[in-house]
């Protein structure tokens, strides 16, 4: 079993993340996605969308999707719980983890892709539309600073996978400078710091 990945993505972070909670060990095989290498024909057949990261299986099954990758495991090593325990906290589990995607991961992701120049080669580039993820992506701070004045994490007294997914893409968000401001959202901050100084952070 192993994962192709690039350590500094924030969805390979994010899978990184979720074993070292887990205490797993996984064979990680570099794929170097700045020089394009996830775009060759070859890893096209490990991920449709020539995306990290891929986990491969012994029998040669590939899972990409790190939300997929992360269900897999918990699937296999229930413990600790990272996706909740009953109904209720899977539901809200699943609800910030699609937060996390489609609010920050998207707008971060967006963001950085249409202002940074870095994909240029490989995407039509659209200044105002990255922009405009940005300022979403920084709303949602604010959204996320609100919620967090009375959750100690989003999905309220435990830590979860939805926190991983958040704090991932949320710090990815530095590479265009969209921070959070320490007067502006004291509650955020304090999450973040409260993630950080978890050892599964440092993966
Ligand atoms: N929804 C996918 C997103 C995967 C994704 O966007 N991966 C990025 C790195 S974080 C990537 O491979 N980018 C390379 C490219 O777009 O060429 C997941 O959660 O794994």
């Amino acid at each position: 079993m192993k994962i192709y990945e690039y350590a500094s993505a924030p969805n390979c972070r994010r899978v990184r993340m979720f074993l070292a909670e887990k205490g797993l060990e996984v064979e990680y095989v570099p794929v170097d996605i700045a020089k394009g290498e996830n775009l060759s024909a070859e890893f096209r057949t490990k991920d449709v969308n020539a995306k990290v990261p891929v986990l491969e299986l012994e029998d040669g099954q590939c899972i990409a999707e790190s939300v997929a990758i992360q269900r897999y495991f918990e699937e296999l090593h229930p413990e600790p719980a990272l996706f909740g325990r009953d109904a209720k906290e899977k539901a809200v589990v699943e609800m910030w983890t699609r937060r996390a995607d489609f609010n920050m991961m998207f707008n971060v992701g967006m963001c950085f892709q249409h202002t940074s120049g870095v994909f240029k080669d490989r995407m039509n580039v659209f200044a105002d539309f990255g922009e405009d993820a940005g300022r979403k992506a920084l709303k949602f701070f604010d959204v996320l600073d609100q919620h967090l004045s009375d959750h100690e994490y989003l999905a309220g007294d435990y830590f979860s996978a939805a926190d991983i997914g958040m704090l991932c893409s949320m710090d990815f968000g530095k590479v265009v400078n969209l921070r959070p401001d320490a007067e502006k959202h004291p509650n955020l901050v304090r999450w973040r710091e409260q993630l950080k100084a978890r050892p599964s952070a440092k993966a």
